[in-house]
């Protein structure tokens, strides 16, 4: 059988989920329980808990397992409905969506999309030049750039988050509504029912974003502008490949509000624990510091096929996707009576695979624990375990963004590190907010223009 800790009548392990931050609770679990899995009691449901390697795999298998829009997701789905992230699977608007939108992410798109990842970037680059020296918020810096970048090239829609101290209305009410989603996760329904000024307030900020949505559509509609090929223009005039089926006004305002979160939340948890393993690594920031150096020099503007030539850059970004995956976990379901490992499964078991146990599991990783960009060379690629690292999820139901978010990551990085000297006065110690995906909490550092060869 499998093991795990005991709970209570009714809530069963529920309530020893702490509020703010159950990725730690689970991680630390893992790591007492180490066969590898164990097993939760969560409101009246049997969950188990993956991170052996070899158990990943086999829950990875598509052909026995798939991804059920329950527990936590179901609760998102209050405000993402049928969009891709949150379509169940036997819904066949999923599969339009999917065939509609693969072309926006294509290495063409990639690169018809660079400009204005560019000019974005531009715009943190010149508002740090002018906060030299100040402490600098890395996560709400970082969130400024990726929403401005996919709203620009996703739906042409400008939010000018470099031009207010503020984070936007909707990134606070989203905050909010993803808080919300994570403590209900842990709720009896029958107490979120009784929260009444929770379910206002919840209600508010989720039709504050629809109205933002609406705005970002009707926009789009008045300007008239035909044939525009971004995700907004392919879903508005484009036909499913396979069913020649269109997109309801009610799908595409969800997938607009899905792709204006899923498009930039985790980008931005990636970049600023970037910054932080570079603090905390200094040989690794000189590499880095030379391959900016080499590849960009001067004011150089930055081409598609630059940004393709880095090599540093991307295994940084690989590597702290294996300490600090943004998305911490992801469900899968069984789909029929069946296995893992040596322990019984029933259909329908609810499977959850942990990545920051998984992306440290020692079968799988020398010093797991090391910020080791090497790991990510391509002839020890080759070698790692083939289920030990999935920051973006598995299988057909993986990140459609993982190329958009790489590029836009590989671009912003590499335009930082050429023109500034980074530095954290107080030494910061990771400390993470989880908000369903993690970030660092109250992360500052502090940066100055770089003399050449510094
Ligand atoms: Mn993304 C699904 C991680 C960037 C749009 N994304 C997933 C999943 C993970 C994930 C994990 C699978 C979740 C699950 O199985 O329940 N995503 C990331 C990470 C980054 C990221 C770590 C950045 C780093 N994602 C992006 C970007 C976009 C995007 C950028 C859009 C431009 N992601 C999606 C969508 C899905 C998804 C849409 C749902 C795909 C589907 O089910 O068809």
């Amino acid at each position: 059988t499998i093991d795990g800790p005991k709970g209570l009548p009714v809530f069963g392990n529920t309530l020893q989920i702490p509020k703010h931050s159950p990725n730690a609770y689970l991680s630390e679990l893992a790591k007492e329980y180490d066969d590898g899995i164990f097993q939760l009691e969560l409101l009246g449901r049997t969950v188990l808990f993956v991170s052996d390697p070899d158990l990943a795999a086999e829950a990875c298998d598509e052909s026995r397992f798939y991804k059920p829009i329950e527990r936590v997701l179901a609760i998102v789905r209050d405000f993402s409905g049928d969009g891709l992230f949150t379509a169940r699977e036997d819904e066949p608007v999923w599969g339009h969506a999917h065939r509609i939108l693969m072309p926006a992410f294509s290495q063409r798109s990639m690169k018809a999309y660079f400009p204005q990842m560019l000019e974005i970037s531009e715009q943190l680059i010149a508002s740090w030049e002018r906060r030299q020296g100040e402490d600098l918020n890395v996560a709400e810096d970082m969130t400024r750039l990726t929403l401005d970048v996919i709203s620009l090239t996703g739906f042409d829609y400008r939010f000018n988050s470099f031009q207010s101290p503020e984070l936007h209305p909707f990134l606070q009410a989203m905050g909010r509504t993803l808080t919300e989603a994570m403590l209900r996760n842990r709720q009896l329904p029958q107490i979120t029912k009784l929260k009444k000024k929770q379910e206002a307030a919840y209600r508010a900020d989720i039709a504050l974003m629809q109205d933002l949505v609406d705005d970002v559509i009707r926009r789009r509609r008045e300007s008239g502008a035909k044939g525009s090929g971004d995700l907004l223009g392919l879903m508005l005039e484009a036909a499913d490949p396979k069913t020649g089926e269109r997109l309801s006004d009610e799908n595409i305002r969800n997938q607009v509000l899905t792709f204006l979160i899923a498009g930039h939340e985790t980008t931005s948890g990636l970049l600023s624990f970037a910054l932080y393993n570079l603090l905390r690594n200094p040989h690794v920031l000189a590499q880095a510091y030379a391959e900016v150096d080499r590849l960009l020099p001067g004011d150089t503007a930055p081409t598609y096929e630059t940004i393709m030539k880095l090599d540093v850059i991307p295994r940084i970004l690989d590597e702290t996707l294996r300490i600090w995956s943004p998305i911490p976990a992801f469900g899968v379901k069984a789909r029929h009576d069946t296995t893992l490992g040596p322990f019984d499964v029933p259909a329908g078991r609810n499977v959850v695979i942990l990545l920051e146990p998984l992306h440290g599991h020692p079968k799988a990783w020398e010093r797991p624990e090391e910020f080791a960009i090497d790991r990510w060379l391509p002839e020890r690629k080759k070698e790692h375990h083939p289920s030990a690292y999935k920051p973006f999820g598995n299988g057909e139901r993986a990140c459609i963004g993982r190329q958009f978010a790489l590029t836009e990551a590989r671009l912003a990085l590499a335009l930082l590190l050429r023109r500034f000297a980074i530095s954290d006065r107080d030494a910061y110690r990771m400390r993470i907010k989880q908000m369903i995906t993690l970030k660092p909490e109250a992360f500052s550092i502090q940066v100055r223009a770089r003399k050449p060869y510094e």
